[in-house]
């Protein structure tokens, strides 16, 4: 196959891979994190700023996109990537999840997909598995996410199989509209909520449809973290090794170690954005909220060992400041601050199953985490 979408396994430690997606647009290391930009923005963030941090992919999100601008206009535009001057690779989540989570009086049919109430002027819209997948082409993605639906935990198992077994038939549906794009790629998602038989069920159904990509969904979705890494462990032997597997909407610094343990690639989360603009930092001894009074008269930076401007040149002090005034720049430096943490975190999880010794770099992480804590959140 000339496929200009290849995934290589380069390494393994363990059950963690180190590997690379090669793609038209670029390539990606993984394991990878991928910043979350909803409306076609990492926000508080510079792309150039972004890539620069070490991103080899950002993530879109269809919901937001058809609404706001719209699906047709940014095909007009010229696509995503030159609307957004991010000319590598984008992954688009199918619009799904957030309409379940974000959209008014949603309505799910089968055939018809999803029916739904904009949050952001009331207006009806449809999406069916069909045209979500028109969507993610309209916009220019190049990794393209089937429509699935996740249930929220805790559910009925009757609940968790109907929705597993509706997104395993969306996820042919999505094949058939997706067709043959050399140098792109469509995922299926695995669902089955926390219940190990529908688990194994979904990550058959998918990989019987030789997808070029998998992705774990309806995780992180209120299960304690141990359940998700059950279901991890379940999950994750039935699908092929030499196919990238995708936990959505994952993590934590910790959910993130943990999961590569169980052999995950890919994750994306708006921990680190989102957290950065309500004034918590991630560093390596652990989390800071600089809301807190502790901070008001502290002159040392959240790192003097950072390689991050935003983490070792700027007070806490001043952080505190701009966080209890606030002001633009206390989200724009926490995110800058906080996901350089998370891109230097995979840095060194790539290093460390490069060497072999990714369970030693996982070991030691957590320790400094749990001795170093420079201020308690
Ligand atoms: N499905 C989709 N997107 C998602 C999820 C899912 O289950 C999750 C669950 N953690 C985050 N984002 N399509």
């Amino acid at each position: 196959m000339n496929d200009k979408f290849q995934f290589t396994l380069k390494n393994t430690s363990d059950k963690a891979r180190l590997g690379e997606i090669t793609m038209p647009r670029g390539v990606i290391r993984t394991p990878a994190f991928m910043p979350v930009g909803t409306a076609g923005t990492v926000k508080a963030m510079y792309l150039d700023q972004v890539r620069e941090l070490g991103a080899d992919i950002i993530l879109g999100n269809t919901y937001h996109l058809m609404l706001r601008p719209g699906a047709e206009r940014v095909a007009r535009l010229g696509g995503l990537h030159a609307l957004i001057r991010w000319p590598y690779p984008i992954l688009t989540d199918s619009g799904g999840f957030q309409v379940m989570s974000l959209a008014a009086l949603r309505q799910i049919d089968e055939k018809k997909g999803v029916t739904f109430k904009s949050h952001i002027d009331g207006s009806v819209h449809h999406m069916s598995p069909e045209r979500s997948i028109e969507i993610q082409g309209l916009l220019g993605s190049d990794i393209q996410m089937q429509l699935d639906e996740c249930v929220r935990l805790p559910a009925e198992r009757q609940e968790i199989e109907r929705a597993m077994e509706m997104s395993l038939r969306w996820a042919e549906r999505c094949r058939e509209a997706f067709g043959e794009q050399p140098g792109k790629a469509m995922f299926g998602i695995v669902q089955g909520g926390d219940i190990p038989d529908l688990r194994v069920r979904s990550a058959e159904g998918l990989a019987a449809l030789d997808l070029k990509g998998y992705a774990v969904g309806g995780l992180a979705v209120g299960e304690p973290q141990a359940v998700m890494l059950d279901m991890l462990n379940v999950t994750l032997p039935v699908l092929p090794k030499e196919k990238p597997r995708y936990l959505m909407g994952v993590g934590t610094p910790d959910d993130i170690l943990k999961s590569v343990a169980c052999g995950i690639d890919m994750f994306d989360c708006v921990m680190p954005t989102r957290a950065g603009r309500h004034g918590l930092a991630f560093t390596r001894r652990g989390k800071v909220n600089l809301r807190n009074a502790r901070h008001a008269e502290d002159l040392r930076p959240l790192d003097e060992e950072s390689e991050c401007p935003a983490t070792r040149d700027y007070s806490r002090a001043y952080l505190h400041h701009l966080v209890r005034a606030n002001e633009s720049l206390a989200g724009m430096l926490l995110t800058w601050n906080n996901l350089h943490y998370y891109q230097d975190l995979m840095k060194g999880i790539r290093a460390s199953i490069a060497e072999g010794r990714f369970a030693d770099f996982m070991a030691e992480t957590q320790d400094i985490w749990a001795r170093g804590d420079l201020d308690p959140v």
